[in-house]
């Protein structure tokens, strides 16, 4: 069947799953032409079974909060493809999660771990719990009660969940802590993400930004540009965007805006490392708004209400929130205002028309399975040390997540690059994971 005809049926079969129809939809659309190369594929029906997940948990989670009322919500954990390791994938807790959120998000994961050089298949999970103004406490019975459903269902050897969105460190141990009290298993591979004493690898927390900018500056090299000096706007405040700008700024750029879901904090001069610190405490107080940050440190910063990061002039855009948060009209500003790559550090964090907008205008992209892959392939460094029950040093780590990235950078240029050139990193990236991921099933026989 052709890839197209695949993509109507999908269309049918769950009119509903916006997300995960985009998602699909991108990654067929890319690698159609290798696909109708490969008959072995067909026959096996590699696409038909890359579209579906493996398995779905879904469970209830019941908590009570700190007024003694109990509340209810609904947690769950799909298990994508296992075809090249075990599954392996974040947990993301936010209201808007849905099956079609974490399926897009299980399905991007198989592809992006594909590229990372190591053995792990795709997974992501997560719960509608919402942690904006939750308090310490219910954020701990939350997880406490998340666990006791996820425990049963993953494994250091089968299933390692992580953070994303609304899971960082602090959940992690308490995730973590609950797991080991149900499984009496007290090896400490099966969540990454955790703390420095207690298997954490050093540099997972930075890793996702870090990667994303060692990816932005191979990028950059090829096109025979450089990131010294130059304007950079990122969206968010968590995990992701304070990696991003903390090595931005390392490497001689400058952060010139943030963002929240409340607007955008302007900083002309760019970003100090006092600020950066505060991106910590911002994210810990759950109170999600990003003008704090022009309440702590009101001359260095500008906040305004209801608008994003992409209204600032920049060189270069980095998205570093949620899927879907760059629009075509964003894309048209930010290129009348001067921007010239946008390197998406979110999953997913452009829309399809702001990716075309930018293809066909000049200005580079490249898309989030590969940019943001550092965190994921950094995790799969702490099974590794967590596996041999040593830690590495910073530098090694350091050292072994610059390759990564640099050989991720290259699978985007082999299977990226245009008859005219110019180098297609959707393609690239897309086209890279699928011909792992669909070789190991094809090795594997009809499972
Ligand atoms: O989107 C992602 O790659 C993550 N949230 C990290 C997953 C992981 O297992 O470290």
């Amino acid at each position: 069947m052709k890839t197209t005809d695949i993509m109507a049926r999908l269309q049918q079969k769950y009119p509903l799953e916006k997300e995960y129809l985009q998602a699909v939809q991108e990654v067929l659309e890319s690698i159609e032409d290798v696909y109708n190369q490969h008959p072995e594929f067909e026959k096996a029906k590699i696409v038909e079974r890359i579209v579906e997940p493996d398995r779905i948990f879904t469970f209830r989670v019941t908590w009570t909060d700190d007024n003694g009322e109990v509340q209810t919500n609904t947690g769950y954990r799909i298990q994508f493809n296992s075809a090249i390791g075990p599954y392996k994938g974040g947990l993301r807790f936010h209201k808007a999660v849905t099956p079609s959120m974490l399926k897009f998000l299980g399905f991007e994961q198989t592809f992006k771990n594909a590229l990372t050089t190591l053995p792990m298949g795709g997974a992501k999970g997560g719960s509608d719990f919402d942690p904006v103004g939750k308090s310490n406490d219910e954020i701990m019975r939350f997880c406490q009660a998340f666990m006791l459903e996820l425990w049963n269902c993953i494994g250091p050897d089968q299933d390692i969940p992580a953070g994303d969105v609304g899971v960082g460190g602090r959940e992690i141990g308490y995730l973590y802590g609950m797991y080991k009290k149900l499984a009496r298993e007290y090896n400490t591979g099966v969540l990454t993400g955790k703390g420095g004493t207690w298997g954490g690898s050093i540099l997972r927390p930075e890793a996702t930004g870090f990667g994303a900018l060692y990816f932005t500056q191979h990028l950059l090299e090829k096109a025979g540009k450089s990131i010294v000096g130059k304007r950079v706007s990122l969206s968010g405040f968590g995990n992701v965007a304070w990696g991003a700008a903390t090595k931005a700024r390392e490497l001689g750029a400058k952060v010139v805006a943030i963002s929240g879901p409340d607007g955008v904090c302007e900083i002309p001069d760019g970003i100090t490392p006092e600020m950066i610190d505060y991106m910590l405490v911002m994210r810990a107080s759950n109170r999600n708004k990003v003008q704090d940050m022009a309440v702590k440190f009101p001359t260095l910063c500008k906040f305004t209400e209801g608008k994003k990061s992409w209204s600032v002039p920049v060189d270069i855009a980095l998205p570093c929130a949620f899927q879907n948060e760059l629009s075509e009209e964003d894309a048209k500003e930010l290129k009348a205002n001067g921007c010239w790559c946008c390197c998406e550090v979110s999953n997913m964090g452009c829309q399809p028309g702001a990716i075309h907008f930018f293809q066909h205008n000049g200005v580079l992209f490249a898309p989030g399975k590969a940019v943001n892959a550092g965190g994921v392939a950094t995790s799969g460094l702490e099974m590794t040390q967590n596996a041999e029950h040593i830690s590495w040093s910073g530098a090694e780590v350091d050292e072994k997540l610059h390759f990564i990235m640099k050989s991720i950078h290259e699978q985007c240029v082999k299977y990226g690059t245009q008859p005219d050139g110019s180098i297609d990193y959707v393609k690239g990236a897309n086209i890279a994971g699928f011909m792992k991921v669909a070789t190991a099933m094809l090795e594997q026989g009809i499972i």
